[in-house]
């Protein structure tokens, strides 16, 4: 093991105290906060990151964002070798480190985390510094320059070497770093992202070729939510235009991050994001977040004397899609690689009862319901040959087993199926959900199958629903279990919650969870119209507000 410097380590925690009354805790995806309260945590995160790189002997990551966030937030995502997320026994060392209040007790900790290596699946892994080192990125908020700074003087307190990939989104950061400790190592992170585009591109292009152009011509209006998305999108727009996807850009910049647009803001509110013109019928658009790590589509259908309608095609939408047109290409294989290959799709509570009914009754595929965040969708994914992933505000993926693909690559050659499968396992990013790849992804597929958007919303129609969130004094007073569908504390709200669904129509349900990235609960209904699931979701607000100490007005 690596001599550490612990003195180093206290000085260089001197200059990173922890606000006396900010607790951080690693939440559904890492720390995030107001920027201004983050500078030890991201400090924190330094040391450790650089302590687990030193730990797995290999390159590690971190990505400072706050993804759908305000502009004010922000965070941090810790990536491993991988590229896959932070595992989750790590995830109490880096809330005890982030939350210590003394720089000794900084130095215990972490010195706790490199002699236990937390896991003793981790303990005996050889360091080998001098060729791994931390990689860098961020997204394009104001704060990211002084959290990176910190965030640097956490890594070097360990003498761990940095590399600073710049301006990526999350999927791509990940790629990179997963990337960067491949045997075929890149000479620099600026080739890793050339690499990134050049898998994705090069794998729709070969989806899509001798295949007509759609109807509408291939335009998609996107919008970037003036996140970094934006800024790597400009640049491949020309070479996918020559593939028959016209890429329209909106909020590229000119606006605030995340302010009435992008994909969290058009999946929560129903609504198109600002600075979209007026939109013919049908025509197709999407939204990313603002780390572009997300992706919803909508459009509007005919109008009516009350104005038009809006229609989202949600990550379940997207899920379903694909899951459809992945089951077709496995039936199309032959029964030597593709008798008994296991495909599933897993969805959170938040997925929509119809897409649930879809995938299991129409695709006949088997449904798995995790926790929110993609760690547990991820995780989940691993145990299928395909894993198809979406959290219905667009975060997913698609897992191909290692075992599939080798089966794949023997068939290729003779099987057209086969080599279709492989095309996607490239075009998905499999180390993330990924809101580039979601789009070369959802055009593929669409183009293949020649639907438009109307037809791929006809696969199924949404359940109403209705989320809404409120403030309480202390949220973690509210515990879930059963995939977060049932409350366990405080006593007596799930009755109270179990009572009101009964009074609606059979098929309406509804459940509470604390946010893990916000200070707010989320309350979450279906029913049968609109107007029910409105007034479920308002009741069992009230329920909630009641009983764990509603702050603010009541729902
Ligand atoms: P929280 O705030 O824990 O509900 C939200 C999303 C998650 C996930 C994370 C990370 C909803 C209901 N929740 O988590 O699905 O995307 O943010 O960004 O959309
Ligand atoms: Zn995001």
């Amino acid at each position: 093991m690596t001599n550490i410097d612990y003195v180093k380590v206290f000085e260089s925690s001197s200059a990173f105290p922890r606000p006396s009354s900010f607790c951080p805790s690693y939440g559904t995806a890492g720390f995030r906060a107001d920027a201004s309260l983050l500078l030890s945590t991201l400090f924190r995160c330094g040391l450790l990151v650089a302590a687990r790189s030193l730990l797995l002997g290999k390159s590690c990551g971190l990505m400072i964002t706050a993804s759908h966030n305000q502009v004010s937030d922000n965070g941090v995502k810790l990536i491993e070798p991988d590229g896959s997320m932070l595992p989750q026994d790590w995830e109490p060392a880096a809330t005890a480190l982030a939350q210590c209040s003394t720089d000794q007790e900084v130095v215990d900790s972490l010195r706790s985390i490199l002699t236990t290596g937390v896991s003793a699946s981790t303990l005996n892994t050889p360091s080998c510094e001098g060729i791994l080192s931390v990689l860098f990125g961020y997204d394009n908020r104001p704060s990211a320059p002084d959290l990176l700074k910190a965030a640097v003087a956490g890594v070097a307190a360990l003498g761990v070497q940095h590399q600073d990939v710049g301006f990526v989104t999350t999927p791509m950061m990940h790629f990179v770093v997963h990337q960067w400790n491949s045997p075929c190592r890149p000479a620099s992170t600026h080739e890793a992202q050339e690499t990134y585009f050049e898998t994705l591109i090069g794998a729709f292009e070969q989806l899509v070729e001798g295949l007509p152009r759609p109807p509408d011509g291939g335009q998609l209006l996107i919008d970037c939510a003036n996140g970094v998305g934006a800024h790597h999108l400009v640049k491949v727009q020309q070479r996918l235009w020559s593939a028959g996807l016209q890429m329209v850009l909106f909020n590229t910049g000119d606006g605030q991050l995340n302010m009435e647009c992008g994909a969290d803001h058009v999946q929560k509110e129903r609504v198109a994001p600002t600075g979209f013109p007026e939109l013919k019928p049908y025509s197709r658009c999407c939204s990313v977040d603002g780390d572009a790590d997300r992706l919803v589509y909508f459009t509007v259908a005919g109008s009516t004397s009350e104005g038009t309608t809006m229609l989202l095609l949600d990550g379940d939408k997207i899920a379903s899609l694909t899951a459809a047109f992945i089951k077709d290409l496995l039936k199309q294989l032959p029964d030597s690689v593709g008798s008994d290959i296991k495909v599933g799709v897993i969805q959170t509570a938040y997925a929509n009862g119809a897409s649930t009914s879809y995938v299991k009754e129409q695709l006949l595929l088997s449904v798995e319901c995790t926790p929110t965040g993609v760690k547990y969708l991820h995780q989940a994914a691993h145990s299928y040959d395909v894993g198809v992933y979406w959290e219905a505000n667009g975060h997913g993926t698609v897992l191909f087993s290692a075992e599939l693909l080798r089966r794949l690559e023997k068939a290729e050659r003779v099987c057209s199926a086969a080599k279709d499968l492989l095309l996607l396992s490239k075009v998905i990013n499999q180390t993330v959900g990924d809101a580039f790849s979601g789009i070369l992804l959802v055009e593929a597929v669409l183009r293949r199958k020649a639907w438009s958007l109307s037809q791929w919303d006809g696969l199924y129609q949404d359940m109403p629903s209705r989320q809404i969130k409120l403030k309480v004094a202390d949220r973690a007073l509210i515990t879930v279990e059963d995939a977060e569908r049932k409350c366990v504390t405080p006593a007596g709200l799930q009755k109270d919650i179990d009572a009101l669904i009964s009074e609606y129509p059979a098929g309406s349900r509804a459940f509470v969870r604390p946010s893990g990235t916000e200070d707010a609960v989320r309350v979450y209904s279906e029913a049968p119209t609109q107007e029910q699931a409105n007034d479920l979701a308002c009741r069992v607000g009230k329920a909630v507000y009641l009983q764990a100490g509603g702050v603010g007005p009541m729902p």
